[in-house]
């Protein structure tokens, strides 16, 4: 299999400018020469071109509810098309973000070639939300729902035939910022969820094992959705909506390397940095690090 990378430079899932240059900060720790030296073929397809950034407007504008959604839109068609063909050639998909709504762009594409795809959603946020529940209006906290077919109707039916995750599908882990709506989807779901308290309790060994137990059986691929939040803000701190309490470098480490062992991912999307709220691209260089891990680095 190839390695297929896609930059997904979009911002307009949430209000802060810069999270579209994250593709670029991530490319500039040497992402490529890095995963490459691991014996990997990747190649790098470039970034989907985004709508030109209203910088006046891009902040304050929220219809119903929904910040920029034609431009979320656009964009993930775009995204949700190149996804698709990079499958559709047998190759692995590698998006690095970009904000998190390009997990919607990302799974609508990956559908049309799974039954019963898999996603681990390794976050600090549920992105439960729709436009009902969520406190914010940005889109970056709804993907997983409408992963689910929840929400407004064109974010559902984006691409061809629209998303069709199912809720028994779904492992969150790392959680521990959620809202009411979230919650109570939740639950009235029984959706696997790992909150820190979780990963506290039971290790993020145990955690990672019933995740991959879980799902193996009864999916025919496993996408990783990795937003840096779910890192503690310590390791990542480039990122628009960091929250205290989080996963340490060390047991993410742990994490991605069983992921990689028991090889069951069939698609891997890494989200969320921010190099304009960044200290010297420490947040680029921690995803390009579990990248790494997640392709094969190995300490012998
Ligand atoms: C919050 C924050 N739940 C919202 N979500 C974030 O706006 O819906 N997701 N930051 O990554
Ligand atoms: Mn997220
Ligand atoms: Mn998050
Ligand atoms: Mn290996």
């Amino acid at each position: 299999k190839k390695v297929k990378l896609i930059g997904a430079p979009s911002c307009f899932g949430q209000p802060r400018l810069g999270v579209d240059l994250g593709p670029d900060a991530i490319r500039y720790t040497n992402l490529v020469g890095r995963i490459k030296s691991l014996n990997v073929d990747i190649k790098d397809l470039g970034n989907i071109e985004a709508e030109k950034i209203n910088v006046e407007i891009h902040s304050k504008e929220k219809n119903d509810n929904l910040r920029n959604l034609e431009e979320v839109i656009k964009f993930n068609e775009k995204l949700a098309k190149q996804v698709d063909e990079v499958v559709e050639n047998g190759d692995f998909p590698f998006i690095i973000g970009g904000d998190h709504s390009i997990a919607l762009g990302t799974l609508s594409g990956l559908s049309k070639h799974y039954e019963n795809l898999g996603v681990i959603w390794y976050d600090a946020h549920g992105d439960l939300n729709d436009s009902k529940t969520s406190p914010s209006g940005n889109i970056h906290g709804m993907p997983l729902a409408q992963a689910l077919g929840i929400g407004h109707e064109k974010l559902v039916n984006l691409y061809e035939d629209g998303v069709k995750i199912k809720p028994e599908n779904v492992v969150l882990i790392g959680v521990r910022d959620l809202d009411e709506g979230e919650i109570e989807y939740i639950k009235e779901n029984n959706i696997l969820c790992f909150t820190m308290d979780d990963v506290a309790r039971l290790g993020i060994g145990r955690v990672m094992e019933e995740t991959v137990s879980y799902l193996k059986d009864k999916t025919d691929g496993i996408h990783l959705s990795l937003d840096v939040d779910g890192l503690d803000p310590q390791f990542t701190p480039g990122t628009g909506t960091p929250v205290v309490n989080g996963i340490t470098l060390r047991e993410t480490n742990q994490a991605l390397t069983y992921l990689h062992d028991q090889d069951v991912i069939s698609s891997f999307e890494i989200v969320e940095v921010n190099p304009l709220l960044d200290e010297k691209n420490k947040t680029a260089e921690v995803a390009t690090y579990i990248a790494e891990v997640f392709f094969g680095k190995k300490y012998l």
